[in-house]
């Protein structure tokens, strides 16, 4: 089934040049980008996007992490996209992650991770919505 996934290079993907290389991962594994923006988020922005993880220790610096520059944000699109984005960023944590993965060649931490992607079909609505309108998706 083709699907719709959010996909977030994270600030410190952003500042190390990542994007183009990240981006062309995402095209040489079939995906398509249907919708690309980048943008600082505001620190309720940021809170909002990651009210799940509210409560947790992490918090207040994922927030600041992901609001000390820019982000690229994009839905991306293909069979099975949701998963099938899920393993190509590799785990939360890059010593966990799969060789090749995206979070294996390029994450500096658990923290600062590079990618941010939706888990859940119920996510992927969430997020995609929170990024883009229904005119920019293409
Ligand atoms: P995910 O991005 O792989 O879905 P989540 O558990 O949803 O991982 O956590 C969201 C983000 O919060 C992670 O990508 C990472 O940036 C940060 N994070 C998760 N766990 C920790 C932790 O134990 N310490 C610091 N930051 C964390
Ligand atoms: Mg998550």
């Amino acid at each position: 089934m083709i699907e719709l996934t959010l996909s977030i290079i994270k600030p410190d993907g952003v500042k190390k040049g990542l994007s183009g290389k990240i981006i062309s991962i995402f095209e040489e594994n079939g995906f398509e980008i249907k919708a690309i923006k980048k943008l600082r988020l505001t620190k309720k922005e940021a809170e909002s996007f990651y009210f799940i993880h509210k409560e947790r220790p992490f918090f207040k610096s994922l927030v600041e992490f992901m609001t000390e520059g820019p982000v690229i944000a994009m839905i991306i699109a293909g069979e099975d996209a949701i998963q099938k984005n899920r393993n190509i960023m590799g785990a939360t944590n890059p010593e966990n992650a799969a060789e090749g993965t995206i979070r294996k060649m390029f994450a500096e931490s658990i923290e600062r991770n590079i990618v941010h992607g939706s888990d859940s079909p119920e996510s992927a609505k969430f997020e995609i919505s929170f990024f883009f309108n229904f005119f920019e998706i293409i």
